[in-house]
């Protein structure tokens, strides 16, 4: 019995010695050398399609990270069970970089660095934060906590999700007329949604033409949700005055690709937040006791809704 990693870019070694302190009476193999009979659990990173046929007795994969569209795209069999990390850190994470971008964007911060290159001393308005009002699509385990961490600096915070939510303190919207309401209400929005088939391109030109005028973006979700022709034509005519954009649809972003040179874009490599590996290990170490001892896992996701 006998847990798998398997990733193409995460650091290999690292992670085997995290998930071998955590399981230390428990074989654990990078994807090549896996005896494929005894593997129960794997815990993987975009593997290939198909990946997962040749382990006949693998019971459960856990992503290593908060996504899991990489693993369904795999396509595990139908009774394997799917789930992914949830940790602290990397909501930590996640709030530290869309409330930095929003509070640099809020604030008008790269204006004051402009002027300092041209050693202009000029004191803008000071905006109230309670003016700025910032949209969160998905209140998930990261969504949440980024609406809690924007409060105490005053925003006016919204949410979107699938399902109707109350939470303290956000004005929360839901279904198709909630996406039309938070899109038409916020100034910025953040986009923390799960790739599934229903949000798959879903920031194009039509959800941008619905944002406020010159409305800023920030999206930290998945590549494949966000149509970049689009955003850079609404980036052109102003129609968003500006955009953060930490995911794209094929990545590594190739350093011939225009979208570092576009004006009002910030492009970052995928840095928002990534999974602790000491943190990981120790709930995958948890998971994989479960499994063995015929408890119910936690942290699975629906296969049906695909998140
Ligand atoms: P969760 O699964 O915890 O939450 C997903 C949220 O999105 C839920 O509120 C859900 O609604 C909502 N949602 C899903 N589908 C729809 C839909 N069709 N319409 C409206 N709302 C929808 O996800 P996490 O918060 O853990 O993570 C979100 C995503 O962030 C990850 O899937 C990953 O892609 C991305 N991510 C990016 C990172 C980066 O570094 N850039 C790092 C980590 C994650 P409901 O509550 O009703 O179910
Ligand atoms: C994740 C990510 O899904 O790092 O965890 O993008």
């Amino acid at each position: 019995v006998a847990v798998l990693f398997y990733s193409p870019t995460h650091n290999i070694p690292l992670w085997l010695r995290m998930l071998r302190s955590e399981l230390p009476d428990v074989p654990v193999y990078a994807g090549s050398e896996a005896p494929t009979d005894a593997i129960r659990l794997a815990v993987a990173w975009a593997p290939p399609k198909g990946y997962f046929d040749r382990f006949p007795n693998l019971q459960a994969v856990y992503s290593t990270g908060a996504g899991v569209e990489h693993i369904l795209a795999a396509e595990p069999g139908p009774n394997i069970l799917v789930g992914r990390v949830i940790d602290p850190g990397m909501a930590e994470a996640m709030s530290q970089f869309c409330t930095y971008h929003a509070i640099r964007i809020h604030r008008d911060f790269d204006r004051i660095a402009r002027q300092q290159r041209e050693r202009v001393w000029h004191v803008p308005v000071q905006p109230r934060a309670a003016d700025t009002r910032i949209g969160i699509l998905g209140l998930g385990m990261l969504g949440r906590h980024l609406a809690g961490a924007l409060r105490p600096f005053g925003f006016s915070v919204s949410g979107w999700s699938r399902s109707p939510k109350s939470i303290d303190g956000v004005r929360c919207h839901w279904g198709e007329d909630g996406l039309r309401e938070i899109l038409g209400s916020c100034s910025q929005i953040v986009c923390l949604l799960p790739l599934t088939e229903q949000t798959r391109n879903i920031l194009n030109a039509g959800l941008f033409a619905r944002m406020q005028r010159g409305a800023a973006l920030i999206h930290v979700g998945r590549g494949g949700q966000i149509v970049m022709e689009d955003l850079v034509a609404a980036l052109r005519s102003g129609q968003i005055g500006q955009a953060v954009v930490d995911v794209f649809p094929g990545e590594p972003l190739p350093a011939s690709s225009p979208y570092w040179d576009e004006p009002h874009l910030v492009v970052t490599p995928h840095v928002a937040s990534q999974p602790d590996p000491l943190t990981a290990a120790h709930q995958i170490a948890a998971e994989y006791r479960r499994l063995i001892s015929g408890d119910e896992m936690t942290n699975l996701i629906d296969r049906q809704s695909g998140y």
